[in-house]
């Protein structure tokens, strides 16, 4: 289905306030106000454009650490996001008791992964299945990293769902980079897509910076899955543009040039251009929308910072059973 104006100004928006966010993050993290951030900057034009091809609220999401721009647009809002951050009890994944960025979302068929890479893939493929047995005609998507397609567990998902053709579109996020690892020293092949043709699917590249065309590609995939055709392999191809993680130092493994360079296809400033370009939005618009999206982010810090802490007394629900004293 061609996007209208309106949802591709939507997607738009749903990558500037992600990425302000994820910066506001970087910030309270150097500021002493949260333990830990992963980020996702210079991957939004992937999710925003993938998670738009699905129907909302019917279809499943099995997202990976990076996916905050995914989230937000499936939901989730920045003030759970910051309360995550900061360990506050009304977080929506876990509580408090999860690390930030193991992202879920209940009434959004979003469902949690653990800290072992690639582990939400048999998940997800196992949820194809249950979807598959009960007649129904949802999708799963599950995204990785490209680092994390060297798994035994996305090479079992992905073999599973292409036995029993299930609907499930895997994406691969490739930023480059597994931590310190760049690609040619995860994988012998080119492209992570190429690794689907030997387990019987169809595995397709996306220029993962271009929110549109990643759009089109994922769409092509969910609808053939939701036809009975199974799955499909789409690999986005990006840069990661931040370090790992709050705790890593990215200067040791890759040169200032190189992340320079990188920063010419940031996601946001293509699809800011495009838009322009297109007619769709000017620049007066878009300068309303950033005041807009600092307004929002500096909300969500205000309230979460204001969210109270679980009680000590709930630390242990509901890994054990209640214990009752006296
Ligand atoms: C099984 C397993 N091995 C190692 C780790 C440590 N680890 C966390 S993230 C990561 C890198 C994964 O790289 P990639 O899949 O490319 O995702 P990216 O972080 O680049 O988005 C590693 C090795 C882990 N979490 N799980
Ligand atoms: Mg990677």
């Amino acid at each position: 289905m061609p996007l209208s104006k309106e949802l591709k100004k939507e997607m738009f928006w749903m990558m500037l306030l992600s990425r302000r966010l994820d910066e506001r993050a970087w910030v309270l993290h150097r500021q002493g106000k949260i333990a830990f951030h992963i980020s996702g900057i210079g991957q939004e034009a992937a999710q925003v454009g993938a998670v738009y091809a699905l129907n909302k609220g019917k279809d499943w999401l099995v997202p990976y650490y990076r996916d905050l721009a995914m989230m937000i647009a499936m939901g989730m809002t920045p003030t759970e996001f910051v309360m995550s951050l900061m360990g506050k009890a009304a977080e929506p994944t876990s509580g408090a008791r999860q690390m930030p960025s193991h992202f879920s979302l209940r009434q959004a068929n979003i469902v949690s992964h653990s800290a072992p890479v690639a582990t939400q893939s048999p998940h997800a493929s196992g949820i194809g299945l249950g979807i598959k047995l009960d007649g129904k005609d949802e999708v799963v998507l599950t995204t990785v990293g490209e680092g994390s397609t060297s798994q035994g567990e996305w090479y079992e998902a992905v073999n599973f769902a292409a036995i029993h053709t299930l609907p499930v579109v895997f994406i691969v996020e490739n930023n480059q980079y597994a931590i310190s690892v760049p690609q040619e020293k995860q994988m012998a092949v080119s492209n992570a897509a190429d690794k689907a043709c030997g387990l019987g699917l169809d595995g397709f590249q996306v220029d993962g910076t271009k929110v549109f065309e990643v759009y089109e590609a994922v769409e092509r995939a969910v609808e053939k899955a939701r036809n009975g055709g199974g799955a499909t392999v789409i690999e986005a191809k990006m840069y990661r543009l931040t370090p790992h993680s709050s705790d890593d130092d990215d200067r040791s493994y890759r040169t200032r040039e190189e992340v320079e360079e990188h920063k010419k296809r940031d996601p946001i400033l293509l699809a800011r251009e495009q838009l322009i370009e297109e007619g769709l939005m000017t620049e007066e618009e878009y300068q309303e929308w950033e005041e807009k999206a600092k307004a929002e982010v500096d909300r969500a810090v205000d309230e979460a910072t204001k969210a109270p802490y679980p009680k000590p007394e709930d630390a242990a629900f509901p890994v054990y059973a209640e214990v009752k004293h006296g």
